[in-house]
């Protein structure tokens, strides 16, 4: 984004943007407006209507409007609202945890490889578990790419496999060993129940039983994951939405590198 943190010359037309109480931007800067949506578990009626109004009003939204509402299964109603929320953030206090390493094309980071590793990384991903997603995982490594990113499979210094879906923890710990691994690229996108989290850390705890963990380089990613995430769970990165093979490539490469400048 250019102009730092914010751009300064979208801003020249309003002059009462605080960034120490920033809160969303309907139409009139600072009023608040928010759009949500949610699923009561009522039938559609005059009552549930004002039941989410009320909700509304208790999550911090003045001026609660339900919009569009309907029943999807009997005594279940979706409801689409707007409201103006009356909190606010400090937004010069914010600090993200994220990967630092510099960002490289694909040329360059097959350059990076072989000037400071100059061998192949060998390189395993899946959508592991009971996780069926494989576009987040294609995405990353696919050789045709996604959104004008190719994937690690094009790049000369990759040796990678994509495993696929619903691969369980113990099969592609057993290709990582088979194939001898330098990094595991795993994928996850459904949270429901926090399946996820269990799943990643299950993961973590059975490669620490190989005696594995310390000699790979395990990164995650999905939709609702962050490098913060990633770490506590005991991972060396993790990626969110609108990452591409480009990050994890630069990112593998350095980590790598750093690696065998710390050995010798
Ligand atoms: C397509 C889809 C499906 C398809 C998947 C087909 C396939 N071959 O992948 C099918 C129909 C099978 C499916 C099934 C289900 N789905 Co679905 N699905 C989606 C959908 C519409 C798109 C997902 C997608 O492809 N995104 C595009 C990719 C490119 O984005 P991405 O995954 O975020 O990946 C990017 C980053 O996250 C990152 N990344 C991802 N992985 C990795 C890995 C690494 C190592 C790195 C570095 C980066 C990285 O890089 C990618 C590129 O930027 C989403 C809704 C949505 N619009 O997002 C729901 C959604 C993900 N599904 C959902 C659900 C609930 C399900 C089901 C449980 C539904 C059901 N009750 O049966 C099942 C689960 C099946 C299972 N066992 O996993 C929910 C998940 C909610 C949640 N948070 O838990 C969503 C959000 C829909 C919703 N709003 O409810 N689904």
């Amino acid at each position: 984004m250019s102009g730092g943190l914010y751009s300064t010359e979208s801003r020249e037309f309003d002059k009462t943007l605080d960034l120490t109480q920033l809160k969303p931007y309907g139409d009139t800067m600072n009023d608040g407006k928010t759009q949500l949506s949610f699923t009561l578990p009522v039938s559609a009626s005059d009552e549930a209507t004002e039941a989410a109004k009320q909700l509304m009003k208790k999550m911090g939204f003045e001026n609660p409007q339900v919009v569009f509402f309907k029943e999807l299964a009997p005594g279940f109603t979706f409801f689409n609202c707007y409201g103006n929320s009356v909190h606010a953030v400090d937004y010069t206090v914010i600090h993200v945890p994220k990967v630092t390493s510099t960002k490289m094309d694909m040329q360059e980071t097959d350059d990076f490889i072989k000037e400071n590793i100059g061998r192949k990384i060998v390189v395993i991903g899946a959508s592991t578990g009971t996780d069926a997603h494989t576009v987040g995982i294609d995405a990353i490594m696919n050789m045709k790419g996604y959104a004008g990113h190719y994937g690690l499979e094009r790049y000369e210094m990759f040796d990678a496999l994509n495993m696929g879906s619903q691969v369980l923890n113990e099969d592609f710990i057993a290709k990582a060993i088979e194939l001898k691994a330098d990094v595991l690229l795993v994928s996850q996108t459904v949270t429901q129940k926090d399946v996820h989290i269990k799943n990643l850390i299950e993961l973590v705890e059975l490669l620490e039983a190989e005696g594995m963990r310390d000699k790979v380089i395990l990164v995650c990613g999905g939709p609702r994951l962050s490098h913060e995430l990633a770490k506590e769970l005991g991972y060396d990165a993790g990626f969110g939405m609108n990452a591409y093979a480009d990050d994890v490539a630069s990112y593998i490469a350095s980590e790598m590198a750093n690696r065998i400048k710390h050995k010798d």
